[in-house]
């Protein structure tokens, strides 16, 4: 067999990224370029001491305990002042919110600009000390007209975000971004230190096979979710049930979801009267990038991207996925199903 000969046209994330913004034509000044260099940097380096934690005695606690009462993990802490540190010295954020950090933090004079990022610097750390995938779940808004920065620049609908993605620290790091004209995926090459293009365009099918919740949680559901999941647990004869995975990292699970489709749920539920997930760091990065690729993102009742946050760590439920098989999740709240 003939082996293929490398590609001399590597498409780097700053590559495709630029060519995004030649796109907008002089309206695009780069600064969200360069914003987003800042990212891929701090992607870098956190799935450095992801891969190295085991050697160099990051796994564990660090004993302290974040905002919603966590324990907090070496490495969570190590990603927010990665982040933190990375983003204020790139001169381009003027707010920034991070699951670990109580307050928001508004950037000083000096090194401020005009992006606001809201970020869950390392999520799904119950799956840090097993070495199961994890990721950095983000999104950005522009200060509203000419604001220095302040928290309202943050509380506001999703839908107004001007970029969204996610990296995962898995078999290989890849980071899935939006600036609202469609979902590209792009693979760290190690070699090389850069994000290549390698899963352009992305779209999540129309319908999956798969359900993706935490059914240890079922005694507390409302009524609509368990019966949808009765619904595609025992479809009408002749039809295949739907799979079962559940990583119990949402960006895993967001990631096989966008590839594969079918549905990721965490409700609300009768014990976690407003979910479990986050709304500004979770729940709407993850909607964008779902409505971005041709899916579904809704609370039940309500679209996420339309909620109006009323404090940066809010929760929400979250049902998101193939576009039918969401719909006919709507159906059971709608009591339409
Ligand atoms: P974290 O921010 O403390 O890591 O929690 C968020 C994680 C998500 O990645 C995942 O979807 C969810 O929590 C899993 O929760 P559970 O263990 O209740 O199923
Ligand atoms: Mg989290």
């Amino acid at each position: 067999s003939q082996e293929e000969a490398p590609s001399t046209d590597l498409i780097t994330l700053t590559r495709h990224v630029l060519s995004e913004g030649f796109r907008l034509g002089p309206a695009a000044t780069g600064d969200l370029t360069l914003l987003l260099n800042a990212i891929q940097t701090t992607s870098k380096f956190i799935a450095t001491n992801v891969r190295r934690a085991r050697l160099i005695n990051l796994v564990g606690l660090a004993g302290e305990t974040n905002v919603q009462g966590e324990e907090q993990k070496k490495l969570d802490v190590l990603s927010n002042d990665i982040m933190v540190n990375s983003l204020r010295a790139s001169g381009k954020t003027a707010v920034l919110v991070s699951e670990e950090l109580e307050e928001a933090v508004i950037i000083d004079e000096k090194n401020r600009g005009k992006y606001c990022v809201v970020f869950d610097p390392l999520d799904g750390s119950s799956n840090i000390d097993a070495g199961v995938n994890i990721g950095t779940i983000f999104g950005i808004y522009h200060v509203k007209g000419e604001n220095k920065g302040s928290v309202d620049d943050v509380l506001r609908p999703g839908r107004e975000m001007v970029a969204a993605g996610y990296v995962m620290y898995g078999s290989s790091c890849n980071l899935v971004l939006s600036t609202g004209n469609g979902v590209n995926g792009y693979t760290l090459d190690p070699s090389l230190g850069e994000f290549i293009l390698t899963h352009p365009d992305i779209k999540v099918p129309s319908r999956g096979k798969i359900y993706s919740i935490n059914e240890g949680n079922s005694m507390y559901y409302h009524e609509p979710v368990l019966k949808y999941l009765s619904s595609i647990k025992n479809p009408p004869s002749g039809k295949s049930p739907y799979s079962a995975r559940y990583i119990g990292s949402m960006v895993a699970d967001v990631h096989r979801t966008l590839l594969y489709g079918g549905i990721f749920c965490y409700p609300n539920d009768k014990k976690s009267k407003s979910g479990k997930l986050r709304l500004l760091y979770e729940a709407f990065p993850m909607a964008y990038l779902t409505e971005q690729a041709g899916g579904v993102a809704t609370t039940g009742t309500k679209r996420i991207l339309d909620i109006e946050p009323k404090n940066i760590h809010e929760r929400c439920s979250v049902f998101l996925g193939s576009k039918e098989d969401v719909q006919d999740l709507i159906k059971f709240y709608e009591g339409s199903a």
